[in-house]
């Protein structure tokens, strides 16, 4: 089974995207767990502190490195962590391949940060990768935690039917997904392509492979160029 903790100050932000459909069924059927950690429970004061204002002025609040410090340190008696991803802005932009490599790892610990972020202290000393979801900006690190441990929970082996295989995903093969229908054959005259309804399963495949080429050269001409 494969564990993510998570250390948050908001760890009801992360109560939803983990209860339902693929996620949850990942949970049931004892293939992932996913455990939130409030911050405050490690806070240095009857105040619940976990921030303070950033050494030099500057807008906004750091997290401190105490709460950070003795979160990941009691985290780690209990378990021993694969990796300890801190989700940044600043960090390796999220893809694919990273989402098929964190799947294969057994336990991860993801630290979000909050308004400006964490002490850099913390990441020098114990954040061994740090994961941005895109080049734009969240008030948190829990949605973009909440993609990657998506991405991630959905590749373990046993997690997905047939039916919802990651293997016809787009970016699987860096070529984007071929358009599917379903019924009714013919929708207020837009019909399905007649190569859909023949029953040719080699025809098909070749028809879903010609029609992600298409997709990926006018949507992502980028993809497209790599290897
Ligand atoms: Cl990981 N955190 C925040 N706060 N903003 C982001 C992000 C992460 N990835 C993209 N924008």
């Amino acid at each position: 089974m494969m564990t993510i903790d998570i250390i948050t100050v908001v760890p009801d932000l992360l109560d939803g995207p983990f209860s339902h459909s693929i996620m949850k069924r990942a949970q049931d059927k004892g293939l992932l767990m996913v455990r939130t950690h409030n911050l405050r429970k490690w806070a240095i004061n009857k105040h619940a502190q976990v921030d303070d204002y950033p050494f030099g002025g500057g807008a906004g609040m750091v997290l401190m490195c105490e709460p950070l410090a003795n979160a990941i340190e009691e985290l780690q008696q209990s378990t021993v962590y694969d990796a300890i991803i801190y989700m940044t802005p600043d960090g390796k932009t999220f893809d694919q391949p990273m989402a098929n490599q964190l799947s294969m790892q057994q336990n991860l610990l993801i630290i979000c940060g909050h308004y400006k972020g964490i002490d850099q202290r913390i990441r020098d000393q114990f954040v061994t990768m740090e994961i941005s979801i895109g080049d734009y900006v969240l008030s948190g690190g829990e949605l973009a935690a909440a993609v990657v441990v998506d991405a991630i929970g959905r590749l373990i082996p046993g997690v997905l039917s047939d039916e919802t295989s990651a293997l016809t995903d787009s970016f699987q093969d860096n070529l984007l997904a071929p358009p599917v229908y379903t019924r009714p054959a013919d929708f207020r005259g837009m019909k399905v392509p007649a190569i859909l309804l023949q029953g040719d399963p080699k025809k098909v495949e070749d028809w879903r492979f010609e029609q992600s080429i298409e997709r990926t050269k006018t949507r992502r001409p980028d993809l497209f160029k790599e290897d």
